[in-house]
């Protein structure tokens, strides 16, 4: 009787290494895959106005230099675990006060710092820029909900736990916000515009949306505030400039007068004894 070849030796290790480096690479991807991040937006909004795309750039490049020198840096880590696991006298080559490469692990990452620094810095003041403007938006956060005034018009926007106020603004112009709150921290933050700010009782936050495309977007508060916190959920409607004119004007009555006069004056908060819950849970604008 025949016995069947054993395969040689260096196919066999070959094969095993195979196997190895392909599960090394498999993990990785997999993890990758598996916490749901999204390319090439890396989670972020691609956003509807000129600082949330300008934010949204800067994410995506800081991403991208954090996956490369990430996957440099693990890469070294493992040609270093598979080329010296061996024990024994198995140590790679030392190469202590080796002057320039000591240079360049100092200089490259300062300089890799100073460039996000600097980025950073254009793409803040960008955000933070207040340009003069037309249309102005007072925003005001209270236990549980939002009032949004509109200085200089009748219009007005109100909505508390269960109603989901729909703040409207035109597109294609700069409008300016007062952001403030009547009683505890709040946090204003709209998804789509890449955007967060504290409101804060006794201090007013100022910021500018220029927004560029029409769109109703989410916002909600992002600081526990209280027990009914999770439904303090706001619109932004994105119109154009027609259309807002069109809106504002419609407030142009003696009753709507009066109104916007006692809310602009009014500190709203949560009357109602009964649990409120929210008309619909989906979650929309994006
Ligand atoms: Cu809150």
């Amino acid at each position: 009787m025949q016995t069947p070849a054993l395969p040689p030796q260096g196919a066999t290790v070959r094969a095993r290494r195979w196997r190895r480096l392909r599960r090394a690479v498999a993990l990785p991807l997999a993890a990758l895959a598996l916490s749901g991040c999204t390319v090439p937006s890396f989670g972020a909004s691609p956003g509807a106005t000129t600082s949330s795309r300008s934010v949204f750039h800067l994410w995506q490049w800081f991403s991208i230099g954090a996956v490369v020198i990430g996957g440099f840096v693990c890469l070294l880590i493992l040609y270093a675990v598979l080329r010296y696991r061996r024990k024994g006298d198995n140590i790679p080559k030392q190469s202590q006060y080796h002057i320039p490469l000591e240079m360049a692990y100092v200089i490259v990452p300062l300089l890799i710092i100073v460039g996000l620094f600097a980025a950073t810095l254009v793409v803040e003041n960008k955000e933070t820029a207040n340009p003069a403007t037309k249309v102005t938006i007072n925003v005001n956060a209270f236990q549980w909900g939002w009032k949004f005034t509109y200085p200089g018009t009748n219009a007005f926007v109100y909505g508390q736990t269960t109603q989901e106020p729909e703040m409207v603004m035109p597109v294609g112009e700069n409008v300016h916000f007062n952001l403030t709150s009547s009683d505890v921290i709040h946090g204003f933050y709209v998804e789509a515009f890449n955007f967060s700010r504290y409101a804060l009782p006794g201090v007013k936050n100022e910021f500018t949306f220029y927004a560029e495309k029409t769109g109703t977007y989410f916002g909600q508060c992002t600081q526990l505030c209280g027990l009914y916190h999770a439904l303090m959920w706001f619109r932004v409607k994105v119109v154009s400039q027609s259309q807002y004119a069109t809106w504002i004007a419609s407030f142009n009555n003696p009753a709507d007068e009066a109104a916007a006069k006692a809310a602009a004056k009014t500190t709203y908060q949560q009357t109602s004894s009964v649990v409120p819950t929210k008309g619909s849970t989906t979650k929309f604008g994006r």
